[in-house]
C-alpha cells in the first residue's frame, strides 16, 4: 500500500548569503534559482547579450528553497520524503530538524520523515551552498588536477558544463531539479527493481531482481507480468530480495532504427498494490571492442550517431516534448544513435523511453569528461553509490546499448601533459578501469562497458590509435583543412565536428545592437578557443572570403555543413572497416556558434539538412577517381548509375552509364572511367552522378575557382496552406541554394536547403509560417541565397 504526493507548491526562495538582497521570491520546484530569478525579474535572461557575466554571484551565494505544506494522518506506517535531484549541495531540513545533507546532482535520495510530519503545517526547507564554494574547498583540500577548463567541477558531483564548456555559458545552477513529494507506505515497498533481459533461442527471459524495504516482516506475494506471461514468487518473512523469472516463447524483438521495428513490452511488477512499470525489450546488444561493431540481435550496425549535450543549461526546462521535438530532428535526419556525452548528465526516463519508442539506440557516458578527477573520498563514494543508481534505473531501456567511462578523460591522461602535474595524485583511472566496470558487470552484465571514449581496446596502445576502438578527431576544426578527414581510416568515430553560426533569427535575439562577426556581443556567444579565427581559416580555398556580415554567416554556416559532410562520406565509404560516425554535435543548451546541427532555440542549420543527405540510408559520394556508392539499407539498390561531365552550362562533355548493384549494408566503389574524371577546363566543368532518386553534382576545383556565372534564376513565392511554396527555376548552374526565411519570420522554417540547380532546372522549398511575407524579399539575397549570386565579386 502506497500513496505519493508531490510538494511541488508554494516555494519561495532566499539568498543565504547576507551580501545578496534576495529574499521570499516565488519559486518553482523542479527548477532553479537562475530561472526563479529570471521569473521574478530579478535578472536578465542569462542567454542574452553577455549578461551572463553579470550573474556569476548565484552560483557563488547560498541558497535556501522553502515551502509549508498541511499534513493530516494517514492510515500508512511510513512517509518518506523523497527527493529525485537535488542541485547540489543540500541539506533539507523538516519542522526545523535535519533530515539530511546530500552532496550530488546525480543521485537521488529517501529520507524517513513520519516522526517529523505534524497535524497541519509542516516547514521543508532545502538549503543549497554554494557548488562552487565546495568545489574549491575540496580542489584545495585534495590538490590540483589538470584538465581543459581552469573551472573546479571535478571536485563537485554535477552536471560539468554548468561550470562553462567551448559552447556553453558558466552559470552554476542550484535548485531542485526533478520532483520531489511525500510517499506513504505499509507492509512493504519496491525498492529496487532491476530487469535483466536476455535470449534464449526465440524466447525472451526476463530475470527480475527484486529488493524490497519492509515495515512489516510478514509474508508477501511478488507478481510479474510481461507480454500475457505472469509469474508469482512468495517472498517468506523477513525476506528482502527475490528473483522472479518469465519466459516469453516468442517475443518480436526490438530494432534499433532502419532494422526493424522498437517493439517492446510493459513489464509490470507487484508488490500487494505497489507497482513497477516500464517498457522493456527484447534484444541482445555485443560490442566487439577492438573492431568497434556494434552487433543487435546478430546484425552489425553501422552507427550513425550525434552527440548529445544537455538540451538546456536549465534542465528542468527539458520536457518530454522539448525532447521529442529534438529527438524528431535527430530521427528526420537519419540518425540512429545519441551519444549522451560526459559533461552532461544521466538524463530522464523520458529520454530514454522516448528513444526506446523511436529505435534510437543510446550510448551513455558516465559523467566524467575532459578533466583528471580525484578519487579520494567522498568523491569515490560518490560515484559508486550514482553509478549503481543509474546503472539500475537505465538498465531496463532497451534504447541504452553501451556504457562509457568518461569522455576524453584517458586520453588526457595520455596526451594532454597532464601527469606531471599530477605528482602521482588519483586522476580517474580507478573508476574507469575498476569501480564503474565492476559495477555494470554486477548490475547490467549483458551490456557493453568501455572506459572511455577515444579508447583503443588493446591498453598498450595510444587511445587515439585510429585501428581499434573509437577515436575523435579534432585536429580539423582546431588546424587543419577538412580534407584531412580523407586522411584517417578509423574503425569508429565518436566526436569530430565544425563550426557554424546559430540560424541568423537566433542570433538576432540572443544579441543586441549590430550583427558583426566580431561584434563583441556577437563574439560573446563564441565560446571556443580562437573560434571565430578558426571559422575564417576553415573556408580555406573552398569558399570565398566573406565582406559583409550576411556572407560570413552564410558561407560558414555552409563551410560547416560541406566539413561535416565530407567526413561522413569519408567513414561511411569505409564500411565495414569503420562501423560509425557520431557527429558532435546534435543540440546546443543556449544561442551560441557552435559544432552543433541544431541551434540554442532549436533551429536546424545548414548541418542538419546536410546530414539527412549523408545520413540516408543511399549515398553517392564522389572521391577521387571513384564514386562511392554506399547502401545501407536492407535491400540491393540496383540500377543504372549515370556519370556526366558537363560545362556550367549544363552541356554533356562526356557520358557513361554503368550498371551498379551493391549488396544491402554494403559499399560499392566503381571507378570513374578517364573521360569523366580529367576536364578539359577544371573550372568550368562540373560532373553529375545519378542512382535512382539520388543525384550528387561534383566540380572539379573549389569555389573560389570555379568560373560560376553570377547567379541568374526565375524565383516566385505562392501563399499556400501553411505558408509559401517556393519555386526556382535556374538559368545559369546554382550552387547550394538555400533559402532562410526565419530572415523574414522568426518562426518560419523551410523543408530544405543547399540545392545545387542546373540550368533549366527547378527547385521547390516549402515554407512553414503564419505570417504574411514578403515575397520579394523571400525571393532574393539575403534570405534566397546561392555561392554563386555574387560571381564577379567571388572571381576577382
Ligand atoms: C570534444 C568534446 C567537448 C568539446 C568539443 C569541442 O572534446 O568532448 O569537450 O565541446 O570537443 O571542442
Amino acid at each position: 500500500m502506497s500513496s505519493y504526493r508531490p510538494l511541488h507548491d508554494g516555494w519561495t526562495v532566499s539568498a543565504v548569503s547576507q551580501d545578496v538582497g534576495v529574499k521570499d521570491v516565488p519559486a518553482s520546484v523542479p527548477g532553479c534559482v537562475h530561472t526563479d530569478l529570471l521569473a521574478a525579474g530579478l535578472i536578465d535572461d542569462p542567454y542574452l547579450d553577455d549578461n551572463e557575466n553579470r550573474l556569476s554571484w548565484i552560483g557563488d551565494a547560498g541558497w535556501a528553497y522553502t515551502t509549508t505544506f498541511t499534513w493530516s494522518g494517514d492510515e500508512h506506517e511510513r512517509t518518506d520524503l523523497v527527493c529525485d535531484g537535488l542541485d547540489t549541495v543540500a541539506t533539507v531540513t523538516l519542522n526545523g530538524v535535519v533530515v539530511g545533507s546530500t552532496a550530488n546532482q546525480h543521485r537521488s535520495y529517501r529520507f524517513p520523515v513520519r516522526h517529523l510530519l505534524r497535524e497541519g503545517a509542516n516547514t521543508l526547507t532545502v538549503t543549497f551552498d554554494s557548488a562552487v564554494a565546495y568545489a574549491e574547498a575540496h580542489k584545495e583540500r585534495l590538490g590540483f588536477r589538470p584538465g581543459a577548463y581552469a573551472a573546479p567541477y571535478p571536485f563537485v558531483r554535477k552536471m560539468a558544463c554548468n561550470f562553462g564548456w567551448d559552447w556553453g555559458p558558466a552559470l552554476v545552477t542550484a535548485g531542485i531539479w526533478r520532483p520531489i513529494g511525500l510517499e506513504s507506505w505499509s507492509g512493504a515497498r519496491l525498492a529496487e527493481v532491476r530487469p535483466q533481459v536476455r535470449m534464449d533461442g526465440p524466447a525472451g527471459v526476463v530475470d527480475v531482481r527484486v529488493r524490497v524495504e519492509r515495515a512489516t516482516e510478514a509474508p508477501l506475494t511478488l507478481a510479474a507480468d510481461v507480454a500475457g506471461v505472469s509469474v508469482e514468487v512468495p517472498l517468506a518473512t523477513g525476506q528482502r530480495t527475490a528473483v522472479v523469472s518469465l519466459s516469453v516463447p516468442e517475443p518480436l524483438l526490438w530494432w534499433p532504427r532502419g532494422y526493424g521495428e522498437p517493439n517492446r513490452y510493459e513489464l509490470t511488477v507487484r508488490l500487494g498494490d505497489a507497482r513497477w512499470q516500464r517498457k522493456i525489450g527484447f534484444r541482445t546488444v555485443e560490442l566487439e571492442r577492438d573492431a568497434f561493431r556494434l552487433t543487435v540481435n546478430g546484425e552489425p550496425v553501422f552507427v550513425r550517431g550525434v552527440n548529445w549535450i544537455p538540451d538546456d543549461c536549465f534542465p528542468s526546462r527539458v520536457t518530454r516534448e522539448r525532447l521529442a521535438g529534438r529527438f524528431g530532428q535527430a530521427v528526420d535526419a537519419g540518425v540512429n544513435l545519441l551519444r549522451v556525452w560526459g559533461g552532461g548528465l544521466y538524463e530522464s526516463e523520458d529520454f530514454y523511453d522516448l528513444a526506446g519508442e523511436l529505435g534510437l539506440m543510446v550510448w551513455q557516458d558516465f559523467p566524467f569528461a575532459c578533466a583528471s578527477y580525484p578519487e579520494e573520498e567522498p568523491f569515490r563514494s560518490e560515484v559508486a553509490a550514482e553509478a549503481r543508481e543509474q546503472v539500475v534505473r537505465l538498465a531496463p531501456h532497451p534504447s541504452l546499448m553501451l556504457w562509457c567511462g568518461n569522455n576524453e578523460n584517458l586520453e588526457g591522461f595520455a596526451d594532454w601533459s597532464w601527469q606531471e602535474p599530477l605528482e602521482g595524485r588519483s586522476w580517474g583511472g580507478g573508476f574507469y578501469h575498476d569501480l564503474l566496470p565492476s559495477i555494470v558487470a554486477e548490475l547490467d552484465p549483458a551490456r557493453p562497458y568501455i572506459p572511455g571514449s577515444p579508447f583503443s581496446a588493446d591498453p598498450a596502445r595510444h587511445p587515439l590509435d585510429p585501428s581499434s576502438g573509437t577515436i575523435h578527431i579534432w585536429d580539423v576544426w582546431n588546424r587543419e583543412d577538412y580534407t584531412r578527414y580523407a586522411a584517417y581510416t578509423p574503425r569508429f568515430v565518436a566526436e569530430f565536428g565544425f563550426q557554424g553560426p546559430p540560424a541568423y533569427a537566433t542570433l538576432r535575439r540572443a544579441v543586441s545592437g549590430e550583427l558583426a562577426a566580431d561584434a563583441p556581443l556577437v563574439l560573446h556567444h563564441q565560446k571556443a578557443d580562437d573560434g571565430n579565427a578558426k571559422l575564417l581559416r576553415g573556408l580555406g580555398d573552398h569558399l570565398p572570403r566573406p565582406g559583409s556580415f550576411d556572407d560570413w554567416h552564410y558561407l560558414t554556416q555552409l563551410n560547416q555543413a560541406r566539413a561535416m559532410t565530407f567526413g561522413i562520406e569519408r567513414f561511411r565509404s569505409l564500411a565495414p572497416h569503420c562501423m560509425g560516425t557520431i557527429v558532435w554535435q546534435l543540440n546546443d543548451c543556449w544561442p551560441v556558434t557552435s559544432w552543433a546541427a541544431v541551434d540554442g532555440d532549436g533551429r536546424r542549420k545548414p548541418l542538419w539538412y546536410a546530414l539527412r543527405r549523408v545520413y540516408a540510408d543511399r549515398l553517392l559520394s564522389v572521391q577521387g577517381d571513384e564514386v562511392a556508392v554506399v547502401n545501407d539499407a536492407d535491400t540491393a539498390w540496383r540500377g543504372e548509375l549515370l556519370l556526366v561531365r558537363r560545362t556550367l552550362g549544363g552541356e554533356p562533355l562526356a557520358k557513361e552509364a554503368v550498371q551498379v548493384e551493391v549488396a544491402p549494408r554494403s559499399v560499392a566503389r566503381p571507378a570513374l572511367p578517364a573521360a569523366l574524371v580529367t576536364p578539359e577546363d577544371p573550372s568550368g566543368e562540373l560532373l553529375t552522378v545519378s542512382l535512382g532518386d539520388r543525384r550528387t553534382v561534383a566540380f572539379f576545383a573549389e569555389d573560389p575557382a570555379v568560373a560560376f556565372p553570377p547567379a541568374a534564376y526565375d524565383a516566385s513565392a505562392e501563399r499556400v496552406e501553411g505558408g509559401y511554396r517556393v519555386t526556382v527555376t535556374a538559368r545559369t548552374v546554382l550552387r547550394d541554394l538555400a533559402l532562410f526565411p526565419d530572415r523574414l519570420d522568426p518562426a518560419a522554417s523551410v523543408d530544405d536547403l543547399l540545392v545545387t540547380l542546373l540550368p533549366g532546372e527547378t527547385a521547390t522549398f516549402h515554407v512553414t509560417t503564419t505570417e504574411s511575407l514578403d515575397t520579394e524579399a523571400l525571393t532574393s539575397p539575403p534570405v534566397l541565397r546561392c555561392v554563386n549570386e555574387h560571381a564577379t565579386a567571388l572571381r576577382r
